[in-house]
């Protein structure tokens, strides 16, 4: 008999630990008051607010700024282990730079801090989820080398201000769409549209900020402190159409070098810098374009060792797998760009679709991801600081509910079948908030949000009940109700 093996994990480690994440500006609100200057996003949905889907911005979101205690709340009701919630830098340093120090700022984060510890969740706290001060950003934001001398700096006054109360650090929230979607197309703000070239000025400045703020904490602030460092790195994780073409297994390991390994290679291989077929095709291309030097620029020596091994742990933010079918420029990329610099083609006919375009759940890719995270960064331990299912803000979240419990299932298969060092998990996200430029149109969160309401109450979805029951028992929860009806056994 075929005796594959179908094992039903259901248990989590010991010392497994379980949280839910969300990012500044997409809850804080209060926007323009105590002290807070303009962000990126709050430029580009005052003076853009077609860009934004339903025509929402952040300026009250969640009103998590005011109601930040409802939000401990619901956290203590999931049982969570930690919080990983963003700083906005624009909140504590106004200018951006460390002349100025917004007191109101500081001390509101030391309340929610305060309000954490009291209730036992550890914070997770991400130094930069998007929101740049809009004056950094006039001088170019990370396309400016001056941003590594800044980003050091406001890691620094974090360090000093909050070292004692947040023992785990993550740098930047998922460089590639700070870099791509932000410098290199439209799809965040800035919007830049500085494609093939802005994006890839941003990841040069990028790594060395995350790498000085790195070296900082770890010489400094570590010896005293005792926390972790980590860079929290996006995957869309590119599969073959067709696993048996073998030229379509190399253009999917291509795709995948170009998304993940972007930063994950300059920071976890021995061999350090940008993957050896990006560097290629980008001087390629840019020689076929006239150019006279790559628009990638390589680190050099020095910066190439200053990077390497700049985190403690491989944090990593997953949504989603899509399909490389074939060779060739991608009919709606712009020229130059990061997608002709891949030089693949891909499809979304994978997987059921969510409330987002980008998003088919597909948990077997998940698995796929975290095994070639084991062998092409030679098994560092990993966070999973995001994973998450968008629909459109129903209470009756079965296909959430559904889409966790694959997707833990999944960890738990690479656990214990391939040795795969999974630590914790993160879900996305506490409460439904500003989806980015689709507002309040795509939905991930527990809770739900009534965004019509002054009051923006949170009305607890059935996931958040199948997260409780997760937390509490470190295990997956069998309970029927978590079912579709129709899928009920009884
Ligand atoms: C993340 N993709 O963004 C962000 O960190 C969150 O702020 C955001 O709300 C959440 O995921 C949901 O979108 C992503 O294309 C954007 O795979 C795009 C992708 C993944 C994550």
């Amino acid at each position: 008999t075929s005796c594959v093996s179908h094992a039903h994990y259901t248990k989590f480690p010991e010392g497994f630990i379980f949280g839910v994440a969300t990012a500044a500006h997409q809850i804080e609100g209060a926007w323009n008051v105590s002290g807070k200057s303009e962000n990126v996003w709050d430029h580009l949905t005052h003076t853009k607010p077609w860009m934004v889907a339903d025509g929402t911005n952040g300026d009250i979101a969640c009103d998590s700024y005011n109601r930040y205690m409802e939000d401990v709340e619901e956290l203590t009701n999931l049982g969570v282990d930690f919080y990983r919630f963003s700083f906005s830098w624009a909140r504590l340093l106004p200018t951006g730079r460390i002349d100025q120090i917004n007191p109101e700022g500081v001390q509101y984060y030391h309340n929610l801090l305060d309000a954490l510890a009291e209730k036992n969740i550890e914070p997770f706290v991400t130094l930069f989820h998007w929101d740049l001060p809009q004056s950094l950003q006039d001088l170019g934001g990370f396309a400016n080398p001056i941003m590594v001398d800044y980003f050091r700096d406001y890691a620094d006054f974090c360090f000093r201000e909050y070292g004692d109360k947040i023992k785990s650090w993550i740098t930047f929230n998922e460089p590639y769409e700070i870099c791509e979607d932000a410098y290199g197309d439209i799809k965040k703000a800035p919007a830049l549209n500085s494609h093939g070239v802005g994006n890839y000025l941003c990841s040069h400045n990028l790594l060395k900020a995350h790498a000085e703020a790195y070296h900082l904490y770890n010489e400094t602030y570590r010896p005293k402190q005792n926390g972790r460092i980590m860079i929290s790195i996006n995957s869309i994780w590119y599969e073959p159409a067709d696993p048996n073409d073998s030229e379509l297994v190399a253009l999917a390991e291509v795709a995948n070098q170009f998304k993940f390994g972007w930063f994950a290679h300059p920071i976890f291989t021995e061999e350090g810098g940008y993957p050896a077929v990006m560097v290629e095709n980008v001087a390629q291309n840019s020689r076929s374009e006239g150019l006279t030097k790559p628009r990638l620029e390589q680190f050099d020596d020095y910066w190439i060792e200053r990077i390497k091994g700049t985190s403690d742990f491989l944090g990593i933010n997953h949504y989603t797998t899509h399909l490389v079918t074939g060779p060739g420029l991608d009919p709606n990329a712009k020229s130059p760009s990061w997608w002709n610099d891949i030089g693949a083609i891909t499809s979304l006919e994978v997987g059921e679709p969510t409330a987002s375009t980008w998003f088919r759940v597909v948990p077997t890719g998940f698995a796929n991801l975290l095994r070639w995270c084991k062998s092409s960064y030679n098994n560092p331990p990993i966070y999973i600081t995001e994973n998450g299912y968008s629909d459109r803000g129903t209470l009756e979240d079965y296909d959430r509910i559904k889409y966790f419990n694959d997707h833990l299932s999944a960890i738990l298969h690479v656990i214990n079948d391939d040795g795969v060092r999974v630590l914790g998990y993160t879900a996305w996200t506490l409460m439904d908030n500003f989806e980015w430029r689709a507002g309040f149109s795509e939905r991930f969160g527990f809770y739900h949000v009534d965004i019509t309401d002054p009051a923006r109450p949170r009305t607890a979805k059935l996931s958040a009940d199948y997260y409780k029951q997760l937390t509490a028992n470190r295990e997956l929860p069998q309970d029927e109700r978590f079912k579709k009806p129709s899928e009920r056994r009884y």
